[in-house]
């Protein structure tokens, strides 16, 4: 099945679905990715500055925590522009230590962009770039035996789903030899207007990512969405620490999709969910380790305690 038809069918199989819904990976085309740089850099938009102060002030103790006897690979999924990582690699660089960085992505032209930044700032670093589904990837580094550090960073992890997450980090274990790591970075339950106010930021940033959705179908499955008959909204419940965000179909109206020839009804103020953004407690961080087979290591905060890279090993 090609990339536009697994698209396509789940546009349909979500449209469908008594409650619509698409996922919040269908965010980053080019486009949508070029919003989510613009997300960064909101005053709002916390996550990113504060795990940037982390691998920024905490990278010498992240890296004494790793136990290595040999040269070893920093393996990072879904690197985007690499600004927060390079904070922890500088810091390796600069005591000299031996290791090989592996970006990977889907997207070679994220792959691309990321390594000549990369080595742009870091020229001394040995990096090996890979381009293709992750766990495949995963499969032949863990093969090699080389010692790893795995980087799953950017609160991604609030993205999925609880059983989601699971079937995630099932699939990093299977990748993971004893003794490697896994630092994952996860954004913390805070005072819940903090969490709002980067979720529905006043310049309708977020907004726009939403609906960029819907240009995307337009654009990419010929749909017929009239975008300003759309509204954003987002609900973050500080009880059970989800945000969750919708598009909201302002009037009754029907979209047609002509790749797959098919008809959707909306009714006035029906949502499409969009997207989930886990917010975590670390007692909460700790049980879903625990679950998964997983040790923490230790829990690197920044100083607002509003977001952690938690160091786990197996
Ligand atoms: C990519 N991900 C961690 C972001 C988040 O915070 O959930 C995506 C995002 N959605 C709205 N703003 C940012």
């Amino acid at each position: 099945m090609t990339e536009l038809q697994t698209f396509a069918r789940d546009i349909h199989k979500g449209l469908s679905a008594p409650r619509k819904h698409i996922s919040s990976k269908y965010f980053y085309d080019d486009i949508g990715s070029g919003i989510f740089q613009d997300i960064m850099k909101m005053p709002e938009y916390y996550p990113t500055p504060c795990e940037f102060e982390i691998l920024s002030l905490q990278g010498d103790n992240i890296i004494q925590k790793l136990a290595f006897d040999r040269p070893f690979q920093i393996v990072e999924f879904g690197a985007g522009d690499g600004i927060k990582t390079r904070q922890l690699l500088k810091k390796l660089i600069e005591r000299q230590v031996d290791f090989t960085y592996v970006p990977i992505d889907i997207s070679a032209k994220a792959i691309e962009e990321l390594t000549g930044n990369m080595l742009g700032h870091l020229p001394g670093l040995k990096i090996r770039p890979m381009i293709g589904n992750y766990f495949s990837m995963m499969e032949e580094l863990a093969a090699s035996g080389v010692p790893s550090l795995l980087l799953f960073l950017g609160g991604n992890i609030g993205n999925y789903e609880a059983h989601e997450v699971t079937s995630l980090l099932t699939d990093f274990r299977k990748c993971m030899n004893p003794g490697d790591y896994l630092l994952t970075g996860f954004d913390l339950q805070k005072n819940p207007a903090t969490v709002r106010c980067a979720y529905d930021d006043p310049k309708g940033i977020t907004k726009a990512f939403n609906i960029n959705l819907l240009h995307r179908i337009n654009r990419e499955l010929g749909g017929t969405f009239k975008t300003n008959q759309f509204d954003f909204y987002s609900h973050y419940n500080p009880v059970n620490g989800e945000v969750r965000s919708y598009l909201v179909s302002l009037v009754p109206q029907k979209v047609h999709i002509r790749h797959t020839d098919k008809c959707y009804d909306f009714e006035r103020n029906e949502l499409i969910w969009t997207e989930l953004s886990q917010k975590y407690t670390l007692t909460g961080i700790e049980k879903i380790a625990e679950a998964n087979g997983f040790r923490v290591v230790e829990h690197f905060q920044d100083c607002k305690a509003y977001f952690t890279d938690s160091l786990w090993t197996l």
